[in-house]
């Protein structure tokens, strides 16, 4: 029987199960990335593991998301990320360089190898044929501490795409149309793997922005075949010895298949506030527009600030609107500069911002009150902007600079704009200086806001106490543990960040949670989608959060509950969801002898029984039987 591109970088890298959908599998890990954000407590775990240098073929740290320095916070941490990649074996990508997943994507990812990072949106490497996977920090520490990667093995879709883009007609609108069709929840426990004619006339760059949302279909990860058009791309970045060709074989299984004729698509637009409540743009036309922002890790390739550039030459931005751009990276950034595109953008009105996350995880470029954005990035969860009235539409570049200059939403094939006949560069500009090699005699610089870790201990015969919340579905990390400039700089230091667990749904959440000395969260379906950031279980975990009982949960952040000794457990009759309200009582005995013969759990809340399920292998229960991974780690 043949394999799918994803089975066979799989297979290779098994270390432990078998390749049957629905297995428990273990995966060696070839690289690794880490952000900022998330890095300094996968750091501080990897030194509690006391391994003298990473085990992995290449680790990277970057610098992309706390770039904006209103104290020393910040700054601090980027010290501590450059010295403690210097001693322990890691490129530092400095901030400046570029997001993690464009640089790492332009200068790193290499076909048929695997990289877990510490973002959701790793899976960008997809669009080089890597099995680019997010996850939490912690067991990014473990795969750099040479630990393969446990997972389930997952089912895999096809997309079968034909045709070719009309112009004005993006990678973005593609991925926005799968959205539309699976919706947030429809690429959990799944593959995204892309085949068919349509895939040779889409760029590395546009294969990524595809792979790169697919983090919003809650897949593990999306995956494009390796071939002529990964190996010119490669070469065009001096690295051709990096490409090897691997195609699915033509008897491939795959588990369902999603037809996509190029040819037909639209611009595209997904709506406030969810990456998959998508309309076409023409649908929309007209609506006033406040805000228009081109960046992020999902479009800010050479191909769309060249898209953009020629969009806007010669014209100017409309009197009511505001343009930011920030391109993905210092290597596009240096070529639009240097080719007088950037010139071309800055003619026409816009603002430039720094080559980092920026304004997608609300680093600045909050909208106004009540104010419409429209942006490049993937996600438009309400109040992820800085404001929480405003109203997101993710849309292409194409879309974007259209609407820049008039306006209002705008479908750019409504302005008889020519299109532009973008030939991929033969040579990018090649500078890796700003990714600076390791020096082991390195010392290690702490800031005051950098706390150690907090650990829970083992889990207890019997879990009581309240529901402190409960809460509807497709509940976001955003929701959990909100980003932004104000919060985000305290992502070195969890009893400070816990006071912020659920503000913006539940402002007294942490205050009752440390009151109530702990107890448990109540959730709908996919519990947890989005980011990939351990803060949403790290610091409930500081609050005393004991199990969150949902319909079901998001892939990384059940991942992440199981990591810091959170039991994730899911209702054997979703009916029950209803009884446990905010304030609900709740027992849930003799949990170690029903994980261990496997038994439903069962929860008593005022006089009645709850039966309920839960989906973890034998080394989920042992993690949390030890209460946690650091726990698990030192047992082992
Ligand atoms: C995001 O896009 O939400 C982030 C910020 O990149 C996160 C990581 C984080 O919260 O630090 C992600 O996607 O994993
Ligand atoms: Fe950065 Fe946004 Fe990409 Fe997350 S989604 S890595 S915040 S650009």
């Amino acid at each position: 029987m043949g394999l799918t591109v994803a089975e066979k970088i799989i297979a290779q890298h098994l270390t432990a199960g078998e390749l049957r959908r629905g297995a428990p599998v273990a995966i060696r890990i070839d690289q690794t990335l880490t952000q900022d954000a998330t890095g300094t407590m996968a750091y501080l775990q990897f030194e509690a593991m006391e391994i003298p240098q990473v085990k992995t073929d290449l680790s990277v740290s970057y610098v992309d998301h706390n770039t904006l320095q209103n104290d020393f916070m910040n700054m601090d941490d980027h010290r501590y990320l450059q010295t403690v990649a210097a001693k322990y074996g890691v490129k530092f990508s400095r901030p400046g360089n570029g997001i993690c997943h464009q640089v790492h994507l332009e200068r790193f990812g290499k076909p048929g190898t695997t990289l877990l990072g510490s973002d959701s949106h790793t899976p960008t490497g997809g669009g080089l044929g890597q099995i680019a996977i997010g996850a939490g920090g912690l067991d990014v520490a473990c795969a750099m501490a040479g630990q393969p990667f446990y997972l389930t093995m997952p089912q895999i879709v096809k997309v079968h795409l034909t045709g070719q883009l009309p112009p004005f007609v993006a990678a973005k609108d593609i991925i926005l149309e799968i959205l539309r069709r699976l919706t947030v929840k429809g690429g959990a426990g799944k593959i995204i793997e892309y085949d068919g004619a349509g895939v040779k006339t889409l760029s590395v760059p546009e294969r990524a922005t595809i792979a790169n949302m697919g983090a919003e279909l809650g897949a593990t990860t999306s995956v494009f075949p390796s071939d002529t058009v990964t190996r010119e791309f490669l070469a065009a970045q001096n690295r051709a010895a990096d490409w090897q060709e691997i195609l699915a074989d033509p008897d491939a299984v795959y588990d369902a298949e999603i037809n996509i004729d190029l040819s037909a698509l639209e611009p595209l637009a997904a709506c406030p506030h969810m990456p998959d409540i998508v309309k076409k743009v023409a649908e929309l036309a007209d609506l006033k527009v406040d805000q228009a922002l081109i960046g992020s890790c999902t479009n800010s390739s050479y191909k769309d600030l060249m898209t953009v550039a020629h969009m806007l030459r010669g014209r100017k931005i409309a009197a009511g609107i505001s343009l930011g751009v920030a391109p993905g990276s210092k290597q596009v950034l240096e070529m639009i500069a240097q080719n007088g595109a950037l010139a071309d953008i800055i003619a026409a009105g816009a603002r430039i911002l720094e080559s980092a996350c920026g304004f997608c995880i609300g680093m600045g470029q909050a909208p106004n009150s009540g104010g419409v954005s429209v942006r490049t990035n993937n996600r438009n969860f309400q109040g992820r902007s800085g404001t929480k009235d405003a109203g997101i539409y993710l849309v292409s570049p194409e879309t974007a600079a259209a609407t820049a200059l008039t306006g209002r939403l705008t479908d750019p094939r409504t302005l008889k704009i020519p299109p532009l006949h973008f030939t991929p560069p033969q040579q990018f500009k090649i500078d890796d200086s700003m990714a600076l090699e390791p020096n082991p005699r390195t010392e290690i610089i702490r800031g005051p806001n950098i706390k150690p870790c907090p650990k829970r201990g083992p889990l207890t015969a019997d879990l009581t106490g309240e529901v402190l919340l409960q809460t509807g579905d497709n509940i976001t990390t955003d929701d959990i543990m909100p980003a932004g400039s104000k919060i985000l700089p305290l992502r070195s230091n969890v009893p400070a960040i816990a006071n912020f667990v659920f503000a913006d749904l539940d402002p007294d959440f942490a205050a009752r949670a440390l009151e109530k000395k702990g107890g448990f969260i109540v959730g709908g379906e996919n519990y947890g989608q989005g980011s990939s950031r351990e803060h949403a279980a790290l610091a409930p975990m500081y609050l005393g959060v004991k199990a969150v009982i949902a319909k079901s949960f998001a892939r990384i952040h059940k991942a992440n509950l199981i990591n810091f000794g959170i039991l994730p457990l899911t209702f054997a009759n979703p009916a029950d969801y209803a009884r446990l309200t905010q304030g609900a009582e709740l027992k849930i005995a003799n949990i170690s002898a029903a994980l261990k013969e496997n038994k439903n759990l069962t929860a008593e809340s005022n006089g009645q029984k709850i039966a309920l399920n839960y989906d973890l292998s034998a080394r989920d229960k042992e993690i949390l039987s030890a209460g946690g991974m650091l726990n698990f780690a030192r047992r082992v």
